[in-house]
């Protein structure tokens, strides 16, 4: 039977990004009744240091953000990745298991680690290994991520089939990565080339879901484009970063496709097509801001849902875990 896995650091406020990219298709899986399974990567998110009273108040607001675009902690099971040491266990079986030269090919931490790789954190590093535990703890068959994460999904099949190849056993699935919709990679604001990230040192370049309408008009007005007029066709878009980005937004946050935007808006100059993004994005994304700053009035609230999805998910994890140690070779 299916079952999805997937998770958010909580390193930062949410993005536009991430709510695209992840949560909004998170919740579709749900209301499709496949069994769902999200959680608060925060092991993950310590990888790169983060301020403690920061992180527990990252991971709440990110809790209330899942809440808020509709996911239902009754349906899907919602905790925090921290809550269950089987991810923390299974990441280490796995970071012996994964090789040296795997992790290094990864974009990821090329990208994140950049020149300065020796200074990185060892974590930083066995990211994609504790990736791998997260999803295979679950025996999850699918893993919706946005396109940046595809790499690390594909990785955790080879850990899959190397501890299965190692043991002699056919015991972890090969987990398939989920990917698609037009925005599945949400751009910088500033940076057409750049992924619009929660951790950029620059607020103007990501829409942060916590940001008022005010906040959303000036960056979508602030935001780099060049001085051509929209195509009308898709291909108008080739070499033009910034355009199709925005293009991308509209038509992921409109629920149309990128020819349908462009046969409505091509031939307009930004100035006029701006402010209709803006207007779409304020509509869609309020109602989510509003309802998240509720739940953030209620701490406790949320933090009683984490633990009762916590329970739920301890119950699929930990027979995982012990026949994994089992498996191995531990004496139990
Ligand atoms: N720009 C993006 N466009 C589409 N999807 C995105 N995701 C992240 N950024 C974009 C998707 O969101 C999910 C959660 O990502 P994450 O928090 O685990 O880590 P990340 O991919 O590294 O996201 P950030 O926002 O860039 O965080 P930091 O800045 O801390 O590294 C994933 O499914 C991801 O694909």
């Amino acid at each position: 039977t299916p079952r999805v896995f997937s998770g958010i650091q909580p390193s930062g406020g949410l993005t536009l990004g991430n709510y695209l990219g992840a949560i909004k298709r998170f919740v579709d899986m749900q209301d499709q009744g496949i069994e769902t399974v999200y959680c608060m990567v925060d092991l993950h998110a310590i990888t790169v240091w983060q301020d403690p009273e920061a992180l527990r108040r990252q991971t709440r607001e990110l809790a209330a953000g899942y809440i808020a675009s509709g996911l239902d902690p009754e349906k899907s099971i919602l905790f925090n990745q921290s809550q269950i040491s089987a991810h923390a266990e299974l990441g280490w079986i796995f970071n012996c298991v994964a090789r040296m030269g795997w992790m290094q090919r990864m974009t990821q931490w090329k990208d994140k680690a950049g020149k300065n790789s020796q200074n990185a954190s060892l974590g930083l590093f066995a990211y994609p290994s504790l990736m791998a535990a997260d999803i295979l703890l679950y025996h999850a068959t699918h893993v919706p991520v946005g396109e940046d994460q595809k790499q690390h999904v594909e990785l955790t099949r080879d850990i899959a089939a190397k501890f299965n190849h190692d043991y002699g056993v056919d015991f972890f699935p090969m987990p398939e990565p989920v990917i698609e919709g037009a925005a599945t990679r949400v751009m910088s604001l500033r940076d057409g080339s750049k992924k619009m990230s929660k951790s950029d040192p620059s607020d103007a370049s990501r829409i942060n879901m916590t940001d008022d309408a005010d906040a959303i008009a000036q960056k979508i007005r602030k935001a780099k484009t060049d001085p051509e007029a929209l195509p009308s066709e898709v291909d108008g878009l080739e070499g033009r970063p910034e355009a199709r980005n925005l293009v991308n937004i509209y038509a992921a946050l409109s629920g149309q496709s990128v020819d349908q935007v462009l046969a409505e808006v091509g031939g307009q100059q930004f100035s006029a097509f701006k402010p209709k993004l803006s207007d779409l994005a304020v509509e869609k994304l309020s109602p989510i801001s509003g309802e998240m700053a509720r739940l953030m009035q209620a701490p406790d609230e949320i933090d009683a849902i984490l633990r009762k999805g916590a329970d739920r998910a301890r119950a699929i994890a930990q027979p995982i875990m012990d026949r994994t140690l089992e498996i191995v070779g531990m004496v139990r």
